[in-house]
């Protein structure tokens, strides 16, 4: 069996509409599928909805429609926004699904029966929308310290996982394996804030509302629904069922990848909840911050909201997905503005990127007929050195890519195009033609060419058309040519010809109308 890739999204709550934000994780997961497909690795991406819980209940209500109907509409619509996103997912789950809920339950009882679930009452101060209680002296003015709402009283009776058992445990995994969790200061962050103060046993169980999986032993209680959310990382591979060939082939995951918001639920729980039922752990889970508004959180009573739909069909998939993925650093959140979009829009992607296709497709139609020289050897006193640098920056890519310093590679990959277009100053092509040095021409226009191919393939996981665009122009057609391993090296480029006119793959934006125009949308929705 070859190597295999497989990555998560959370699934999400389907309580809405998804702004951009909430589009980050998965364009991050379906740009990692891609690159490691990209390396020749059988991959899985999984994504879906988290369908149960009081939230769900109560949003469905407002609807006027039942729990069932109202996240069947909203599953689709988030289908439907994958699709315009171009995610290449492998799965869609629903924790309604009658697998996935059959496994919950007969994991509930297992837990139970060798003694990690007891039942007891609980009492706490319940947030609604977070799904979770909080002890008084977490609460923040008396309000949820993660959202800011209202709390609730509440105490029933319910099932506690033992989670105090097994925190000696997690420790020592943390510790073990270094690379569980990315970046790094969470997992002190885990620690610091939760584990070192005391891991309380997790309430597990609700008995005030019904939309979720029924406990069978006792189904007056349903599975509390972190439980329940967290196992479909497991069940969409068909974990606990007459078929569990994928689960086989690719569990453990590599990369869970989740937002900061659900950090908790994802380095503590879920990992012990794995531990209980001896089963091998994610490699890594990566934890992302968050895309902010210069205003903070994006919110529809503060008119700041942008949907991905919004800058698809003005701007294009590829520039809204480079714009999302450019912007998020690792260790502070990301910020949307409209000028910020629009200027990197007009300097990387137009001036930078487009701007080296359409000048080096035109310098070979003048010189060479459109004919690509061969690999030539470097004579041109720059040619080493370009090549030196860009290997240096693939290199580094690679390097970044790996520690999921995402924005950090996107910019190493703009190195290669801003080295490239130093080197048609550095060569000036032009100057070349008039003093009929054609073997220097020829190195010129074909370092060109093979540094085109090198930035399409670098950016094919992260803007697919855009790369096959651009690969298309430059005529290369050799699916040998496309690989990644094809990448560390200067190949030979036969019979490579590129098209009679080139085509600009993004065109200026005039700014200040751009920048009213989001602006002007962000206020309306
Ligand atoms: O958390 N920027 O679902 P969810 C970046 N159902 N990421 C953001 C964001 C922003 N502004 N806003 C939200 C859930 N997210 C649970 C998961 S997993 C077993 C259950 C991210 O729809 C958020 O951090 O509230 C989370 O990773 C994802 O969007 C889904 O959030």
């Amino acid at each position: 069996m070859g190597e295999t890739f497989y990555v998560t999204t959370p699934i999400y709550y389907p309580s809405g509409k998804f702004h951009i934000g909430t589009a980050y994780t998965t364009v991050l997961a379906d740009s990692l599928k891609r690159l490691n497909k990209l390396k020749g690795k059988d991959c899985f991406m999984l994504t879906g909805t988290d369908e149960h819980g009081q939230k769900i209940q109560e949003v469905a209500q407002k609807n006027n429609l039942t729990p069932k109907e109202y996240v069947d509409k909203m599953a689709e619509m988030a289908q439907d926004l994958w699709k315009t996103m171009n995610i290449d997912y492998d799965y869609f789950i629903r924790t309604t699904e009658e697998r996935h809920e059959k496994v919950i339950q007969e994991i509930f009882e297992k837990l139970l029966k060798q003694g990690d679930i007891y039942k007891g009452t609980y009492e706490g101060m319940y947030c609604v929308p977070c799904e979770t209680y909080f002890t008084e002296t977490q609460l923040v003015d008396g309000k949820c310290p993660d959202c800011g709402r209202e709390v609730r009283k509440m105490q029933e009776e319910s099932y506690f996982f033992n989670m105090k058992k097994y925190t000696d445990r997690l420790l020592k995994y943390y510790d073990e394996h270094p690379d569980f969790i990315k970046p790094e200061y969470r997992k002190t962050e885990m620690i610091n804030n939760f584990i070192k103060p005391g891991l309380e046993d997790l309430c597990i169980t609700r008995t005030t509302f019904d939309w979720g999986i029924k406990v069978p032993s006792d189904p007056k209680h349903v599975v509390y629904v972190w439980l329940d959310a967290l196992f479909n990382y497991l069940t969409a591979l068909g974990y606990m069922s007459e078929d569990d060939s994928l689960y086989q082939k690719f569990w453990p995951a590599n990369v869970q990848i989740v937002g900061k918001d659900i950090a908790r639920f994802h380095l503590i729980y879920w990992p012990i909840f794995l531990m209980a039922l001896d089963l091998p752990l994610p490699k890594t889970i990566f934890v992302h911050n968050w895309i902010m508004m210069k205003d903070g959180k994006m919110s529809k009573s503060k008119g700041n909201v942008i949907y991905p739909e919004t800058l698809i069909e003005r701007y294009g998939l590829d520039a809204t997905r480079y714009f999302l993925l450019r912007e998020m650093p690792l260790a502070q959140d990301g910020i949307f503005s409209p000028e910020e979009f629009v200027e990197r829009y007009n300097y990387d992607l137009c001036n930078d990127l487009s701007n080296l296709l359409n000048r080096t497709v035109s310098m070979v139609n003048r010189y060479f007929e459109g004919q690509v020289p061969g690999k030539t050897k470097n004579v041109n006193d720059v040619d080493e050195q370009l090549e030196k640098e860009t290997i240096e920056h693939i290199n580094k890519f690679n390097e970044l890519i790996d520690n999921f310093e995402i924005a950090e590679s996107l910019k190493e990959i703009w190195k290669v195009v801003s080295r490239t277009n130093k080197y048609i100053d550095e060569t000036s092509p032009w100057k070349l033609a008039k003093e009929e040095e054609k073997e220097k021409l020829e190195s010129s226009m074909y370092h060109l060419i093979e540094n085109l191919r090198k930035i399409a393939i670098l950016i094919k996981p992260f803007m697919n058309d855009t790369a096959d665009n651009i690969l298309r122009q430059i005529g290369i057609q050799d699916e040998n040519l496309k690989t990644y391993d094809s990448l560390l090296n200067y190949q030979e480029l036969q019979n490579v010809k590129v098209i009679e006119k080139g085509e600009p793959i993004f065109m200026r934006l005039n700014s200040e109308e751009e920048i009213n125009y989001i602006k002007e949308i962000m206020k309306n929705k």
